[in-house]
C-alpha cells in the first residue's frame, strides 16, 4: 500500500508529461481579457493563475477534485479531504489509518513555540498568536534547509511536503496551545496518538463533549474549510509568498495574515457578533420585522451584514447548508441557532431590496459560529484560527503541487493610472 507521498511523487511524470503537452498546444490561447473596471476592483473574475486541488462554481460552491462538497464530503474526515486535495481521490480505511499515524508522528509541538505565545501580551488576537507560532515553527523547516545546501528543482516538492506534513500534524496542537493560553484555560493539552486529526482539535481545546457532538463538530469544520480554489485571499497570497520559495511555514503564516481580514475569515468572528447584538437588543428573537429593521439600520450606517455575500458564489453556499443541516439535527431549539436561521430566511431579501451585493445569500461564516457557540466555544476572536487550520489543508496541497510542476515565481504586470488613461 502506497502512503499519501509515494502516491503523489507518482503521480507527478504524468502530470509534468500533460501539462508539458498542455502548453505546447494551448500556450496561445486567451482565457481571460482584463478590463480597466477589473484591474481597480479587486481583478474579480479574471482568469490568471490555475488551481486544481478544488474549483468554486457560482452556482454549486466548493466542488474538490470533481466532487461538489455537499455529494458525501461532508461525511468524509479532514485526513481524507487533505489526501483527495493532493491526489485526486479518496484514500482507502489503510491509507487514512497510515496518514494519520504519519500526523501522530510529527504532532509534538516544540517547547520554544510556547514559550513564544507566552510572552506575547495577554490580550493578543488569537490570529496574531497562531500566525506568529507558525513563523516561529519556520526554525523547523527542511526546504530552507534544503535549498541552502543546494537541491535540484525538480526536488523542491519533496521537503516542501515534508514541512506541509509536519505543520499540519503540530497545527490543531498549536491551535488548541492558542486558545488555552490566551484564554486562561491551562497548560495546552498534548496530541493523542490513538485519536484522528479532527478529534484530536477537539480533545486538545480541552471542552466538555459529553455527546461527542462536538467532535463531530470539529471534523466536519475542518472538512468544509478545507479549500476555496486558487485566487481567495489566503490562497492567493500563499501561493504568491511560496512562489518566491519561501518555505510553507512562511507562505502558510502570510497567507493566514490575509484570512484574518474581517471581509475573509475574519466574518466568522463578525458574524457571531452581529448575531448575539441582534439576542441582546431584542432579548431573545427579534420578530421578522425587527429583524428586517436591524439589518437595513446596520446596511444604512454603512456596515456589511457579516456571513453574506461573496465574491464568486452566487448562491447560498453549501457549506453553510452543511452547518445548518447539523444544526438542525443537533440543536434546532437553541436561541442562537435559531436566529442565525431567521437572518437566513428574511435578510437575503433586505439584501436583494439593498441593490448592492451581488449575492445576498449566506456563505460559509454566517452559520459555524453558532453551533461552536452551542458547544461553549464562546470566545469568537478565535473563530478564525479554526478556519486556518483547516484552510492549511488547500494552502499547502496547491503549494506541494506547484513545486512538483515547478511553477515560477508570480509577477504579474501593474499599469499606472496615467498609463490607463492614455491607452485604455
Ligand atoms: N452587506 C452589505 N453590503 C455588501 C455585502 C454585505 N454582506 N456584500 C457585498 N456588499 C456590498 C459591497 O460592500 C459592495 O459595496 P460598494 O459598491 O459600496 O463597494 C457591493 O455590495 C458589491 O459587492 P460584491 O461585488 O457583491 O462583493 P465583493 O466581491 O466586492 O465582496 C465580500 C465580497 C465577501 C467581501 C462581501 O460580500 C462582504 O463584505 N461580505 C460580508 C463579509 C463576509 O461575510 N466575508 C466572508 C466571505 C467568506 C470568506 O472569505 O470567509
Amino acid at each position: 500500500m502506497a502512503t499519501l507521498k509515494e502516491k503523489f511523487a507518482s503521480q507527478i511524470p504524468g502530470i509534468r508529461e500533460d501539462l508539458k503537452k498542455l502548453a505546447a498546444e494551448k500556450a496561445d490561447k486567451v482565457i481571460s481579457e482584463v478590463t480597466v473596471a477589473q484591474a481597480y476592483g479587486g481583478m474579480r473574475g479574471v482568469k490568471a493563475m490555475i488551481c486544481d486541488t478544488s474549483v468554486v462554481d457560482p452556482d454549486k460552491g466548493l466542488i474538490i477534485r470533481g466532487i461538489p462538497i455537499l455529494e458525501g464530503l461532508t461525511e468524509k474526515w479532514p485526513e481524507e479531504i487533505y489526501w483527495l486535495l493532493l491526489v485526486g481521490d479518496l484514500p482507502n480505511e489503510d491509507e487514512v489509518k497510515t496518514l494519520q499515524k504519519d500526523y501522530a508522528d510529527r504532532a509534538d509541538v516544540p517547547g520554544y513555540v510556547w514559550d513564544v505565545l507566552k510572552a506575547m501580551p495577554k490580550d493578543s488576537h488569537p490570529m496574531a498568536m497562531l500566525d506568529t507560532a507558525i513563523l516561529v515553527l519556520e526554525y523547523e523547516s527542511i526546504f530552507r534547509k534544503r535549498y541552502t545546501e543546494g537541491i535540484k528543482k525538480t526536488e523542491y516538492w519533496d521537503p516542501v511536503y515534508e514541512d506541509c506534513l509536519n505543520l499540519l500534524a503540530k497545527l490543531p496542537g498549536i491551535a488548541a496551545g492558542v486558545y488555552r493560553i490566551r484564554y486562561g484555560k491551562g497548560d495546552p493539552i498534548p496530541y493523542d496518538k490513538n485519536l484522528d486529526w479532527g478529534a484530536n482539535y477537539a480533545k486538545m481545546l480541552g471542552l466538555d463533549d459529553p455527546s461527542g457532538e462536538f467532535k463531530d463538530l470539529m471534523r466536519l469544520y475542518l472538512t468544509l474549510h478545507c479549500d476555496h480554489e486558487g485566487g481567495n485571499v489566503s490562497a492567493n497570497t500563499a501561493h504568491t509568498v511560496a512562489s518566491a520559495l519561501s518555505d510553507p511555514y512562511y507562505a502558510v503564516s502570510a497567507g493566514l495574515n490575509g484570512l484574518a481580514g474581517p471581509l475573509h475569515g475574519l466574518a466568522n468572528q463578525e458574524c457571531l457578533k452581529f448575531v448575539l447584538e441582534i439576542k441582546d437588543k431584542f432579548k431573545g428573537a427579534p420578530s421578522e420585522e425587527q429583524l428586517k429593521q436591524f439589518a437595513w439600520d446596520t446596511l444604512n450606517a454603512g456596515k456589511v451584514i457579516p456571513g453574506y455575500g461573496h465574491a464568486v458564489l452566487r448562491c447560498p453556499d453549501p457549506r453553510f447548508i452543511a452547518f445548518r443541516d447539523f444544526g438542525l439535527e443537533h440543536c434546532p431549539d437553541d436561541p442562537v441557532f435559531k436566529i442565525v436561521d431567521m437572518i437566513f430566511q428574511h435578510i437575503p431579501g433586505v439584501l436583494i431590496e439593498h441593490g448592492k451585493a451581488k449575492n445576498p445569500q449566506p456563505n460559509v461564516d454566517a452559520g459555524s459560529g453558532s453551533l461552536l457557540y452551542h458547544y461553549g466555544l464562546q470566545e469568537f476572536p478565535y473563530y478564525t484560527v479554526l478556519f486556518s487550520v483547516s484552510r492549511a489543508m488547500g494552502m499547502c496541497s496547491q503549494m506541494i503541487i506547484n513545486r512538483a510542476i515547478g511553477t515560477p515565481i508570480t509577477r504579474p504586470k501593474s499599469v499606472s493610472t496615467e498609463w490607463v488613461k492614455e491607452n485604455a
